[in-house]
């Protein structure tokens, strides 16, 4: 009985260190399989990426409507800003894609009138000061904030 009492506890202790280490890291917030940041400080588009780089992740790319939703919602919790997302049309005009996936843009929330290359705009953005957070291209070299995406990190044993 004593034995199999002290077995349970080192399950459940496994248990929870597995748990702990399958969460998102510090400052992080958890969405399914992902982990997002949101980091309050202005930056040219490149410098967003390499930022999220540093941080083991890459500028939000978003597949649905329910991610879409997600990092929207977490723009607007941290604030309201206009933010970067992780999509550009740098190689060739109008050809969209995501950046670290290289994945083309399935899903898309432009809004109405946008994409517009009108002042040669080729990064994305969530734009809140006209478009209440929905997608528009801009200029990379202009600043804004930005939120970062990793994986969650994986269990190694
Ligand atoms: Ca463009
Ligand atoms: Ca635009």
């Amino acid at each position: 009985m004593k034995m199999r009492m002290s077995v349970n506890v080192g399950v459940f202790v496994f248990l929870s260190i597995l748990v702990c280490v399958q969460g998102c890291p510090e400052g992080f917030q958890e969405f399914k399989t992902q982990c997002y940041g949101y980091v309050d400080q202005k930056m040219i588009w490149t410098d967003a990426q390499s930022t999220c780089a540093a941080l083991g992740g890459f500028v939000a790319e978003i597949f649905s409507p329910e991610e879409g939703k997600f990092v929207r919602d977490f723009a607007i919790r941290n604030g309201q800003h206009i933010v970067w997302l992780g999509a550009d049309d740098l190689l060739a005009e109008g050809l969209w894609s995501w950046s670290r996936s290289g994945l083309p843009l399935n899903f898309t929330d432009w809004h109405h009138g946008q994409p517009k290359d009108d002042t040669h705009s080729d990064c994305l953005e969530m734009e809140f000061d006209r478009f209440e957070g929905q997608w528009n291209d801009n200029p990379c070299d202009h600043k804004h904030r930005f939120i970062c995406q990793r994986p969650k990190p994986q269990f190694r044993g």
